[in-house]
């Protein structure tokens, strides 16, 4: 028997909706959940797609959050935005700010949101993509719990703190990044678990403070950030750019406020959007052809482009009109439904 379940495309959506609802989630934050689980689960990305709704239903029985707070969108005369999402999940504040973003990062050739108050689960690369969509690069970010060990540290300080951008391509697919400066993301140590598989070498300590490859004793312990230093320089960045730049929580702080409870972080997540059209010197044919050489110049010599796989994923399961994920995790999102 094979350990994969197929759901169809359909399903995504509404088995998620049905659970989120079922939990205590309101119409309005089910859907824009829903359909952040469906576009990464599209694209393969088992961390942060259908499995996260376990964490959304443990993030609303932990009693913290909000399932029907109504964002609070706040405009200035200046090119920051704000959305105040006032305890509720971050994807409805930001799918409200996001044609105001747009608007004024074209009127001002760079503008960025705060999202402020918010619970954060999710991938960060679909709401770039939205960006890239409308011609825009953008760079967002957030912190998480303080599970990560800084580099030649041994406690966890720091979030797992991912940075996705994402670059317009004309008639292509966008440049897209996104990833956790930790080694792993937290969910993917988790994945690690749920698979009874060990970690490689490098990505966390144990409670001790000593090397582990046990995803266990990873969650218990520190995890380490990606690349030494210069992980952790960029995981600071994140801290302060996505925290106390817009007035709000560390990674500590969100930590504490959990109290030990398992659901989702709570805190901020900044986004910040450039429009090419103010910055490439009335050049664009110019400057996309400068773009597509780097890409030409990477892949000609058998690199990839980040996000090609989920690129590749995306039309395979478009295609054939479903994803497949754990029977194991298809069997706990049923449990949910009781
Ligand atoms: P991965 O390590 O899976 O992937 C990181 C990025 O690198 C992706 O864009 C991926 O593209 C690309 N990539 C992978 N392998 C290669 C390669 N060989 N050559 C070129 N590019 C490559 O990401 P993480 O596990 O670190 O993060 C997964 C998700 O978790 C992210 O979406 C992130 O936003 C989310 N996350 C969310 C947090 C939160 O607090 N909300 C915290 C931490 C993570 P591809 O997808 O095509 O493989
Ligand atoms: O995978 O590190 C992670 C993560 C933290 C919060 C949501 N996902």
């Amino acid at each position: 028997m094979s350990n994969l379940t197929q759901i169809a495309l359909d399903d995504v959506r509404a088995l998620s909706i049905k659970i989120l609802k079922n939990v205590g989630y309101g119409d309005d934050h089910a859907r824009a959940i829903a359909e952040m689980l469906y576009t990464c689960q599209l694209d393969d990305c088992q961390s942060h797609g259908l499995f996260r709704l376990l964490m959304c239903v443990q993030t609303m029985r932990d009693g913290k959050i909000s399932g029907h707070a109504k964002p609070a969108l706040k405009d200035s005369d200046t090119a920051v935005l704000h959305v105040d999402a006032r305890d509720g999940m971050s994807l409805l504040a930001v799918d409200i700010a996001m044609p105001k973003l747009i608007e004024k990062t074209k009127a001002n050739g760079i503008a960025a949101l705060a999202v402020n108050k918010c619970f954060h689960f999710s991938a960060l690369w679909p709401e770039v993509e939205r960006l890239s969509a409308a011609g825009l690069a953008a760079i967002a970010m957030v912190p998480s719990h303080s599970w990560v060990a800084p580099a030649g540290g041994k406690r966890g300080s720091l979030g797992t703190n991912p940075i996705a951008f994402s670059w317009p391509r004309h008639d292509k697919n966008p440049f897209t990044f996104d990833f956790a400066t930790s080694g792993f993301a937290r969910g993917e140590i988790e994945l690690y678990k749920r698979a009874g598989k060990q970690l490689p070498d490098g990505v966390a300590l144990d409670k001790q403070g000593n090397p582990t490859t046990d995803p266990q004793a990873a969650l218990d312990g520190a995890m380490l950030p990606f690349g030494s230093y210069k992980g952790s320089a960029l995981s600071i960045m994140v801290e302060l750019l996505a925290g106390p730049l817009i007035d709000d929580m560390i990674s500590l702080e969100s930590m504490e406020y959990a109290a030990g409870q398992a659901g989702a972080p709570y805190h901020g997540q900044i986004i910040i959007a450039f429009d090419p059209a103010h910055f490439n010197g009335g050049k664009p044919v110019e400057n996309n052809e400068r773009a597509e050489r780097l890409f030409a110049d990477i892949i000609e010599q058998g690199a990839r482009l980040p996000s090609q796989r989920r690129f590749e994923a995306r039309a395979r399961n478009l295609e054939r009109g479903f994803v497949e994920i754990p029977t194991v995790l298809y069997d706990d999102l049923h449990a949910l439904l009781n």
